[in-house]
């Protein structure tokens, strides 16, 4: 049995442990703690079940297999809040309860989510027995980390390792509790990265890794230059990422490929890709009569090269495009050409499909590695990690995008969080009194509701009005925007952008460039030319059925955002959900470092005060009778050394014993039910006491003996 101060060897113990026993509840109060306890080196701090995580941006000595070990099958209040205790008690429940857990990891950008996600994949999977087959299924769930990392992260302002898209991993256990199974879903990659980033960032991490860790054979076979020779690499002015070894992380790509079962010749023909992404950026046109020309035909032949394609197929499809006319009844093709900003766009267009195929093809290779058992028959642990809610100076369609999932989780949590409580009372049978707090529903249903329309189905609606046209359409939104949400609490507009106040912050989107984005549409021109290719892999990346004609509106990228979105809302629904809030304390990335304000700011928008406030105004504590007894035994004579009675009438022998209020305490049917930290702290101590009285008596045994 571990007893509490002989776990904390790593950890001070630094002010509390769950903040529902802050004496004093305010904002500033929890952010004291967390301050203190991060200066203790104490990253990890619980409001009740939720596991609030401050990045250190150093190495704790505290996440080693002996902690690992010392987690296992602990209960949460017998060691010192940590991520391990979170992933623990979801593999535990799952077992004990046969339900479907899940993990909300949420925090903005450079907060610590993929870093948290990582450390419950590699407990879970080492706490979880089984053989060889299951050996690999972790395997492939662990090396799917690097492989999309290196194709889905980049190196931005925010974050040195930035997640570009979100992903919800499930691992699927037998019941039995060893993984069989898993399935890995992405959401929305960040493509525009690959053709432009903002100052500061680079591009997804593969461009570089394959540029510093490629070897000799294969430099020369895929023509592989200096950065600096790239457009798509050389605009933003950055190349190196601080603490990143580019061809040492190439190294653990191409292992996670293998490991994964991707083949030599899959790896080739992906870096063949990588590569041709980086050459096709280098073509550019010039102003022929108002046309577009590709500048120097030269730089046409490597990509040509790369794809199997012909020089003169993509000199043609980067500078017309077919369109069709309706005449009367009659549909005809005209072959349109293309000005410079035209050719530029449709290259860029190119580029990003290529890109986002290619994540695709990882993300099935990932699922094609692992089985996918049947559900009915297995268990499932979900692990949602996703890129976190961003302000910029510039914020865009894709900052739209990512804030509106950000607000969904947002709204997930207050929903769950006050939900479980709910039924918790409920199924226990105990009384309690509802706490006030800001619901961000409202701002959902601003972007994504049908009826009345909202921010998304009116963008979809001025894009489908103004098929094939761009300019002047997203000022056309705008209005459209601002007539039909005026007075909105949570939308204001600015001439060419409109504010959103989110659950996390007010938030200025420029809106040119939204229809565009949200369009998503490959010219079919592109498909075709792509299936031209000599290169099988090319062709399989680009299946699609190019038919003409087809009046049905075509899917647009918030439609898409909008039903996954949903769909994940669902999915977590059904388990049992549990959560880690990570918190950025600085701007700097340094350890140490600590922004007051920055660190206020995120904790009034999590909502933690009304979290604890949730947490205490029902009772702040809830225990099995059980676990009780185990905990707080020691504290009456009746109930230690051994006690044999119904276990709630213990609870009653002990709670009696301190002379705790009779209104602070509720028994529930397995459970009893503690209003009051105070009540709590009042047992903590006297049960410390009696230790302290039991060690010393222990210690002098001890003595005399030695
Ligand atoms: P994010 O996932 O929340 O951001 P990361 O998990 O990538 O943030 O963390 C950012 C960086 O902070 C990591 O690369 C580490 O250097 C450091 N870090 C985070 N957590 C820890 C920890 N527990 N211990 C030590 N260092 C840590 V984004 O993906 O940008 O939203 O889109
Ligand atoms: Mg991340």
């Amino acid at each position: 049995m571990a007893f509490h101060w002989q776990s904390h060897v790593n950890v001070q113990h630094v002010g509390v442990d769950d903040m529902v026993l802050l004496s004093k509840l305010s904002d500033q109060a929890i952010v004291d703690n967390l301050k203190k306890r991060l200066q203790a080196n104490s990253i990890f701090t619980y409001i009740g079940p939720v596991l609030i995580s401050v990045n250190p941006f150093k190495q704790m000595p505290y996440f080693t297999e002996k902690e690992m070990d010392q987690y296992q099958g602990a209960a949460q209040y017998e060691n010192p809040p940590h991520i391990y205790a979170t992933a623990d008690n979801m593999y535990r429940n799952m077992m004990i309860d046969n339900e479907n857990q899940c993990v909300i990891i949420s925090g903005e950008s450079g907060a610590g989510k993929t870093v948290a996600a990582k450390f419950i994949m590699n407990y879970i999977s080492r706490i979880s027995g089984g053989g060889q087959r299951v050996q690999h299924v972790k395997d492939v769930i662990l090396e799917s980390n690097p492989l999309l990392e290196a194709f889905g992260n980049s190196a931005t302002a925010r974050n040195w390792n930035s997640s570009r898209f979100g992903k919800y991993v499930e691992i699927i256990f037998s019941r039995g509790g060893e993984p069989i199974g898993g399935k890995l879903s992405n959401f929305l990659l960040e493509k525009s990265r690959v053709v432009h980033q903002k100052q500061g960032d680079r591009n997804f991490h593969i461009f570089y890794q394959l540029l510093a860790g490629a070897d000799k054979n294969l430099r020369s076979t895929l023509g592989i230059g200096e950065l600096s020779y790239y457009n798509y690499l050389n605009q933003s002015g950055v190349y190196q990422a601080q603490n990143t070894d580019d061809a040492k992380e190439f190294k653990a790509t191409l292992h996670a490929m293998s490991v994964i079962g991707i083949s030599e010749e899959q790896q080739f023909d992906l870096f063949r890709l990588v590569s041709a992404v980086l050459h096709i950026g280098n073509i550019t046109f010039v102003e022929d009569k108002n046309f577009a020309a590709v500048q120097s035909n030269e730089f046409l032949e490597f990509p040509a090269f790369l794809l199997g394609l012909s020089a003169d197929a993509i000199r043609e499809k980067l500078t017309t495009r077919r369109m069709e006319g309706k005449w009367g009844k009659q549909t005809e093709q005209i072959d349109m050409t293309l000005n410079v900003e035209q050719a530029v766009y449709t290259r860029d267009a190119w580029v990003k499909a290529i890109y986002s195929r290619m994540f695709d093809f990882l993300v099935k290779s990932v699922n094609g590695a692992m089985e996918i058992p049947a559900r009915d028959s297995a268990l499932s642990i979900g692990i949602l990690d996703i890129y976190g809610f961003e302000i910029f100076d510039h914020n865009g369609f894709e900052q739209f995008c990512i804030n509106f999932i950000n607000e969904k989780l947002q709204q997930i949590f207050i929903e769950l969080t006050l939900k479980a409580e709910q039924e918790e009372y409920v199924k226990e049978g105990v009384q309690w009194t509802p706490v006030e707090y800001f619901d961000n529903k409202i701002v959902c249903e601003l972007i994504e509701s049908k009826r009345p329309p909202g921010i998304m189905s009116l963008l979809d609606d001025t894009c489908a009005q103004n098929h094939g046209q761009s300019e002047g359409v997203d000022r056309q939104f705008l209005t459209t925007l601002s007539k039909a949400h005026a007075g909105h609490p949570h939308l204001q507009q600015g001439a060419e952008c409109f504010l959103i106040r989110h659950y996390a912050g007010d938030v200025t989107y420029h809106i040119e460039g939204f229809c565009d984005t949200n369009r998503d549409v490959l010219y079919p021109d592109l498909i075709q030319l792509m299936q031209q290719s000599t290169n099988p892999f090319v062709r399989s990346l680009f299946p699609d059925q190019v038919n003409a004609g087809g009046a049905k509106r075509p899917t647009t990228f918030s439609t898409k955002i909008r039903s996954q979105a949903n769909d994940l809302v669902d999915s977590l629904m059904k388990c049992t959900p549990h959560y880690v809030r990570c918190i950025k304390p600085n701007e700097t990335k340094r350890a140490g470092d600590w922004d007051e304000r920055r660190v206020l700011h995120q904790v009034q928008y999590l909502g933690l005060k009304e979290n604890i406030r949730v947490r205490r105004a029902g009772f702040a504590y809830r225990r099995s009778f059980e676990k009780f007894l185990w905990r707080y035994a020691i504290l009456t004579e009746q109930t230690w050394p051994s006690y044999r009675g119904p276990p709630q009438q213990g609870c009653e022998i002990i709670c009696q014993s301190v002379n705790m209020d009779r209104g602070q305490y509720q028994m529930g049917k397995t459970k009893i039910f503690i209003k009051n930290p105070e009540s709590l702290f009042l047992l903590e101590e006297v049960r410390e006491r009696k230790y302290d009285g039991f060690a010393r008596k222990i210690q002098k045994a001890w003595r005399q003996f030695n």
